[in-house]
């Protein structure tokens, strides 16, 4: 009997890539021509841009152009009964549709130039992760392939997980150096207490609580120091002691902190808060959360910049907890990636907060450690450069993970001489 004929087992298997240095591996792991895989790295990921605004003429040209590039638009169904005279869009295209589309744009009316500059603004933006450092005003923080770890220094009475453990400048100095010794890069200290509900706190009395403990960490350590604050004139008094950052939860929105963190050449976290933190929860009322934030975000940061700031000292922060409902931080989590598009490097802040014991199951604050890590993981696969935590130990463990992940991704595939030096015992 003849032998049946082998048929080729074409063995589907979808690709689950992100990075496009991961996706050029795998193109060239078909032994494609290099120059081919230049350009089809081009053609791998849809890149959904979302713009507001679009003027109810403008719309059907941006469909139709983008459907001449092969790619398509989302808009109101109201452009074509013109019951509405703007509406929002998300452009669907490729890197490379989007490099045919963007000359093809600027040369069409009712605002598509503008728009067209805006896309590509946002997309080299969102683009440049993981680059660069932000420069303090004496030390600079590096930021790399994982989210660098923002340890917390609450030297308060109040603060909603750790108030009054660290009020004692002892305390605090000593819990600074065993934050440092367990992988923080940078330490943020803070003396008000801006939980939901917080009675402010003078700058006076801030200023008395940060005084010894900045003198005591600046002294013993020499990572970046940020401290947290609103007020200008304990922001003033801490970068002459020495602190290189302004971490404001109220997102510079006082000139005179503009005006200092320029005039110093300090670096700023604009942090997104609306109202004060005694009343912020009744604010947490918004229509489009996100585009809310995002609009919020880049004006406070155009502000800035307007008053000297230069770009590449600004960070932002989408302000999980602050004035929002547990969904809504959790919706700005979800999404936090899309920050990038502003094009500064992006902080959250999740740990310990109530959110998350919504979110994963009611708890302490003490015991939302878990949660406060996996929020962390996900921001890191999302893009984000800094992770603001109480909890350094299991935070710095589970990046370091995620930093060998992404290493093991742009890696040629494991063979079996790289899988026993790499892992002996397995
Ligand atoms: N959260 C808190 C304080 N400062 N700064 C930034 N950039 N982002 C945050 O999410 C953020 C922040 C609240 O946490 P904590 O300092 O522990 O609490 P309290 O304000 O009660 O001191």
């Amino acid at each position: 009997m003849p032998e049946p004929e082998r048929r080729p087992r074409f063995r589907a298997r979808v690709l689950d890539w992100g990075p496009p240095a991961e996706i050029a591996r795998e193109l060239e792991a078909t032994d494609s021509d290099p120059e081919g895989v230049g350009i089809m790295v081009r053609k791998a990921r849809i890149f959904p841009v979302r713009v507001e605004n679009v003027a109810l003429k403008a719309a059907p040209l941006l469909k139709q152009e983008l459907l001449a590039v092969g790619g398509d638009a989302a808009h109101a169904r109201g452009v074509a009964d013109h019951s509405v005279d703007r509406t929002p869009a998300v452009l669907l295209a490729t890197w490379g549709q989007y490099q045919h589309l963007l000359p093809k744009l600027r040369r069409q009316p009712f605002g598509l130039r503008g728009l067209a500059d805006e896309v590509e603004r946002a997309l080299r933006a969102y683009a440049g992760r993981g680059a660069g450092a932000v420069a303090g005003a004496r030390r600079a923080l590096a930021l790399g392939a994982r989210p660098r770890v923002l340890g917390v220094v609450n030297v308060t009475p109040d603060s909603f997980s750790d108030g009054g453990r660290f009020l004692e400048p002892a305390a605090a100095i000593a819990h600074a150096e065993r934050l440092v010794a367990e992988g923080a890069d940078a330490l943020d200290l803070g003396a008000e207490s801006t939980r939901p509900g917080a009675t402010p706190t003078s700058a006076e009395t801030e200023w008395g609580r940060l005084a010894p403990v900045l003198a005591g960490v600046v002294a013993r350590l020499t990572v970046p120091v940020s401290v947290d604050t609103r007020h200008a004139d304990v922001a003033r008094q801490a970068l002459d002691a020495g602190a290189d950052l302004v971490n404001d939860v109220s997102g510079l929105r006082e000139a005179a902190m503009r005006r200092l963190v320029a005039q110093r050449g300090a670096a700023a976290i604009v942090m997104h808060m609306r109202g004060e933190p005694a009343t912020m929860q009744q604010e947490a009322s918004y229509t489009d959360l996100r585009a809310e934030v995002y609009d919020d975000l880049a004006a406070a940061t155009e502000e800035a910049e307007r008053d000297g700031v230069a770009p590449e000292k600004l960070v932002v922060d989408p302000g999980l907890g602050f004035g929002k409902t547990p969904e809504q931080s959790l919706e700005l989590l979800a999404h936090v990636g899309e920050l990038r598009s502003l094009g500064y490097p992006v902080a959250i802040g999740a740990s310990r907060k109530s959110f998350l014991g919504w979110a994963a199951g009611e708890a302490e604050p003490t015991a939302r450690v878990d949660a406060g890590v996996a929020a962390a993981l996900y921001a890191a696969e999302h893009g984000v450069a800094i992770v603001r935590t109480h909890d350094v130990a299991p935070t710095v463990r589970a990046l370091r993970l995620f930093e060998r992940l992404e290493v093991a991704r742009r890696q040629a595939p494991a063979t079996d001489e790289g899988r026993s030096a790499a892992s002996p015992e397995l």
